[in-house]
């Protein structure tokens, strides 16, 4: 008896609000009330709406979430495949930060033939080329020109370097006198080594390294005269 009161309420407020729900509850058998619509306290139309409506926000959500995440994986992933195609063989060894290498997990690793220093692996290209030609064999093997912001890594690259032979560094004036690293990394004033009187030509807007009597230092010069390298690339972690 009692849920055939709740029934009759349920049915009134229905046929108040709407006709299609109204036919609907004309057109059940009269006789036995349906067992949905005898269920007491039924939820408002509104609070099913906004119900419908989070429940649709948070499907959206996840969904977007779901591709964004594969896609994120993915390029990680192609990421990794280029490397492993570009360098067919890896050098690593046991970082002193990363205690074991390999079972557990992290190595440091430099292209073979690469030289590795502090976080960084460096090569040196033989070929003479342009500047534009030599970034591009460097950005071909996923590296950059190389970039130097301290004594060390002055030191350490001119240890290998052959003083007969000049290389050209990722350094650039793009006009007016303005040094900027090919990495984007600020040019530090208190990290430069240039030689005596250099860089002294307003048509030389790139940089390379060379031996004078004086010792390593860097000297600008004309984009297009043809020189030996130096690539740098961050150490792959495994
Ligand atoms: C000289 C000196 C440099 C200049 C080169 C250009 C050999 O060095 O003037 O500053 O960049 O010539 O070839
Ligand atoms: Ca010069």
């Amino acid at each position: 008896m009692a849920s055939e009161i709740t029934y009759a309420e349920v049915k009134f407020k229905n046929e108040s609000n709407s006709s299609s729900t109204y036919s609907e509850s004309a057109a059940a058998p009269k006789g036995k009330p349906t067992p949905h619509l005898s269920k007491p306290g039924r939820p408002s139309l509104l609070f099913t709406s906004l119900m419908a409506l989070f429940l649709l926000l948070t499907i959206s959500f996840l969904v977007a979430f779901i591709l964004y995440y594969q896609k994120y994986s993915q390029l990680l992933e192609e990421k990794k495949v280029i490397k492993d195609l570009t360098h067919k063989e890896l050098n690593c060894k046991k970082d002193i930060t990363f205690l074991s290498c390999p079972q557990n997990k992290v190595c440091s690793c430099c292209p073979k033939d690469w030289k590795p220093f502090s976080s960084h692996c460096y090569f040196i290209t033989i070929d003479p080329a342009s500047y534009s030609k030599s970034e591009e064999k460097c950005s071909s093997m996923g590296a950059h020109l190389m970039v130097i912001h301290s004594q060390e890594e002055q030191d350490f690259i001119t240890k290998i370097l052959d003083p007969k032979f000049a290389y050209y560094i990722g350094l650039l004036d793009p006009g007016r006198r303005q040094w900027r690293w090919v990495d984007q990394t600020p040019y530090n004033e208190n990290a430069k080594f240039w030689h005596s009187g250099e860089p002294n030509g307003n048509d030389e807007q790139c940089v390379i390294i060379n031996h004078r009597n004086s010792g390593w230092g860097w000297n600008d010069v004309r984009c297009n005269v043809e020189q030996k390298s130096v690539c740098q690339m961050k150490k792959i972690y495994l």
